[in-house]
């Protein structure tokens, strides 16, 4: 499946329907009265979060969306039908934007959030507004209002709650595969990830979090250099990162030190996530190398420092309870915050 998480699309709001000039003709009532009704309001165009939608792939091939005209007035006060709404339904995650101002419009996140982007344009009045003692027969009505129309840019950023990171070839795409149904391409050749993978990992209570394994980071990434960063917007909304170092790598504080410079260059408070690091394919590693690979990171990580294999499974229990307990902990922080 193609990936797209970012599309510029044009949306419309009916146009109201025209107000209208008629006069009662009936028997028996002499001078027939004004009697035109107004015209409908036209359609307003609304977004929605739909669950079953996963990109903004629709939106390369279909960009502008119009919701309907209002009817025109019709005879002895009848106001025309309105336009019905147009709902284009979006993925979970998509936040709206105006791509002038970039100012965000919304942002569509559980199933069924919505937003309303353009509105349907005013019908116009009929003459039977118009009746006064002055006027018994006013021939004026007002025309229906444009709709709104505006542009939009839509970003899709990916609803996982755990970032996994590191440098290309760490081992990122082997751990999200082995813990979760995510089968995503694992190769030894670096960039191997192009795309975001999304991953469900099941807790002890049976509650799935989504894990995301995005592309590898590398030094300049915030200039562009290798895949760029533009993809850590998916991991924006993480509440926790796992960062992997290669223990096969010749300086693992290296390799620490040089994706964390990219998380403080792309900013968003990246750097200040909740972070787990774990040293991988540790069974590559004898005793001492392993000891090594830890000592190396202490100085910049003085924290506990996880020694895991994708490729064994070893230490992936205790990684996964490292995760479920820091998600605990920040959980009980947010609900601390709100009350
Ligand atoms: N020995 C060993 N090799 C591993 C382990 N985990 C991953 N590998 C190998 O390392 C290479 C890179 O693995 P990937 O999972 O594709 O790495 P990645 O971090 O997703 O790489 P990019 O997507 O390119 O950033 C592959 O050849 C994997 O088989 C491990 O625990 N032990
Ligand atoms: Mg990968």
């Amino acid at each position: 499946m193609q990936f797209i998480d970012q599309a510029r699309i044009a949306v419309q709001g009916g146009r109201g329907g025209d107000g209208i000039v008629a006069f009662r003709r009936e028997k028996y009532v002499p001078a027939g009265g004004p009697s035109g009704g107004d015209g409908g309001h036209g359609g307003a165009v609304w977004l929605q979060a739909d669950a079953n939608l996963q990109t903004l792939l629709d939106f390369k091939y279909k960009r502008l969306f119009a919701a309907p005209e209002g009817r025109r007035g019709g005879p002895n006060r009848c106001s025309g039908a309105g336009g019905e709404d147009l709902v284009v339904r979006v993925p979970c995650g998509t936040e709206v934007r105006d791509p002038d101002t970039e100012a965000l419009l919304g942002d569509l996140i559980e199933p069924g959030d919505r937003l309303r982007v353009a509105a349907g344009g005013r019908g116009g009045l009929g003459n039977a507004h118009y009746l006064s003692n002055r006027n018994r027969a006013p021939e004026k009505f007002t025309e229906g209002k444009d709709g709104e129309e505006r542009q939009l840019q839509l970003e899709l950023k990916l609803l996982a709650e755990v970032g996994i990171i590191g440098l290309p070839n760490a081992g990122k795409s082997t751990l999200i595969s082995v813990l979760s149904a995510a089968k995503p391409k694992i190769a030894d050749y670096p960039f191997t990830t192009l795309i975001p993978n999304l991953g469900v990992v099941r807790k002890p209570s049976g509650d799935g979090t989504v894990f995301a394994d995005i592309p590898g980071l590398i030094a300049g990434a915030a200039q562009g250099a290798g895949l760029g960063h533009d993809f850590l917007r998916h991991i924006e909304r993480t509440r926790l990162l796992v960062h992997l170092v290669d223990g096969s790598s010749a300086d693992v504080a290296h390799d620490l030190a040089v994706v964390e410079a990219e998380l403080v260059a792309y900013g968003h408070g990246l750097a200040d996530r909740p972070r787990l690091l774990a040293i991988n394919k540790v069974e590559l590693l004898d005793e001492d190398a392993l000891a090594a690979a830890s000592n190396a990171l202490k100085e910049r990580w003085p924290r506990e420092v996880l020694a895991i294999s994708g490729a064994t499974r070893q230490g992936l229990d205790r990684l996964l309870e490292a995760v479920w307990k820091e998600l605990d902990r920040s959980e009980q922080a947010l609900v601390a915050q709100s009350s």
